[in-house]
């Protein structure tokens, strides 16, 4: 253990600058100090590690103390800042460790496709919930309508805006590759620190490009584009706005994760159980298959969306 005098705010530790962890590749972190100005870092045994349940100790996001490097030598974090907030998901290869996407965020952007892929709604209610668990305010961005031409796919996503729409989130329809929406990717991003999620190939990385052309981003090709998986952008990164605000791209994800969640807490994330959830009969009703249970009652009178309450039970069934 550090002398109490140590473990004070690294601004009291001569020699130390501060700043945003902005990419973290390997052992090797990008760090833009105060000033704007980008440091290479390395993490030493000295590091304070918090969230100690992580394969990685520094995230995208981060807030860090570090002695800047020279051109021989890359800079060492000395200390991260406590998180204010941040997404996870299930580390591969590891069944009881975590890898932190992003932390530190004002906004996840879950970004939706009816097609090319295809984003299924388990995930779409998944990264929805996973956001609310961890207090980051979220919006649904609905990307490549274009290509839906045929009647089924307009009424595929009437339905999803309604969906999420009803429980009161903010949705937006746009085509990413087309600049009559990039004033509403502006204003959408303006003076946040914002996370982009979605599967591979959904447009990520096209929607930074909209927001801002100079970033230039690489982007898949329209030829494979339709099969999943194939993860042209390979690590998160966060990149400044010319306009205002911060957005982390990342590689298309699977699933976000939860931890430390007991399950009477789960509807809690579902805005449209929360409202409800105080008229079941039993306060501690986990909605399965107690007696007088409202959001049971409310789901088969279609008042809670199928998927919804799909999604409910499969997370629940996760927690244990
Ligand atoms: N038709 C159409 N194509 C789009 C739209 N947005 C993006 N695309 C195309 O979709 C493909 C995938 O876009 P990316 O931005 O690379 O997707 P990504 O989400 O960053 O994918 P990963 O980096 O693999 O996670 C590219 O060929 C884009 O040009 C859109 O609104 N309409
Ligand atoms: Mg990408
Ligand atoms: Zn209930």
């Amino acid at each position: 253990m550090r002398p109490k005098s140590q473990t004070r705010g690294a601004t009291a530790q001569a020699g130390l600058a501060e700043g945003t962890v902005v990419r973290s590749l390997g052992t090797l972190h990008r760090i833009r100090s105060e000033e704007g100005a980008f440091f290479d870092c390395v993490v030493r045994g000295q590091l304070r590690i918090r969230g100690s349940e992580s394969t990685h100790p520094v995230a995208v996001g981060d807030r860090v103390s570090f002695t800047p490097g020279n051109e021989d030598n890359p800079g060492v974090i000395a200390e991260v800042q406590p998180r204010r907030n941040y997404l996870l998901r299930k580390a591969i290869g590891h069944a009881h460790k975590v890898h932190i996407l992003a932390a530190n965020l004002d906004q996840a952007i879950l970004l939706y496709t009816v097609e090319q892929p295809a984003t299924s709604l388990g995930f779409a209610n998944r990264f929805l919930i996973t956001a609310a668990a961890y207090e980051i305010p979220a919006i649904v961005v609905i990307n490549k309508t274009d290509i839906l031409t045929q009647p089924a796919q307009q009424q595929r996503l009437a339905e999803v805006i309604e969906i999420y729409t009803r429980i009161g989130y903010p949705v937006y329809p746009i085509v990413a590759n087309d600049p009559a929406y990039r004033e509403l990717a502006i204003s959408l991003l303006k003076d946040k620190v914002s996370f982009i999620g979605g599967h591979s190939g959904v447009g990520k990385s096209a929607f930074l490009n909209l927001a801002d052309p100079s970033l230039n981003l690489k982007t898949g090709n329209i030829s494979d584009y339709s099969s999943k998986g194939k993860h042209t952008t390979t690590y998160a990164e966060m990149y400044d706005l010319a306009t205002g605000g911060s957005l982390i791209d990342s590689p298309g994800i699977k699933e976000l994760g939860i931890t430390d969640m007991e399950p009477e807490e789960l509807a809690h994330f579902f805005p449209e159980m929360e409202k409800l959830r105080s008229e079941c009969r039993f306060s501690n009703c986990v909605h399965i298959n107690e007696p007088g249970c409202k959001i049971r009652e409310a789901v088969s009178e279609g008042q809670i969306h199928p998927s919804r309450y799909d999604s409910y039970v499969k997370m629940l069934e996760d927690m244990k």
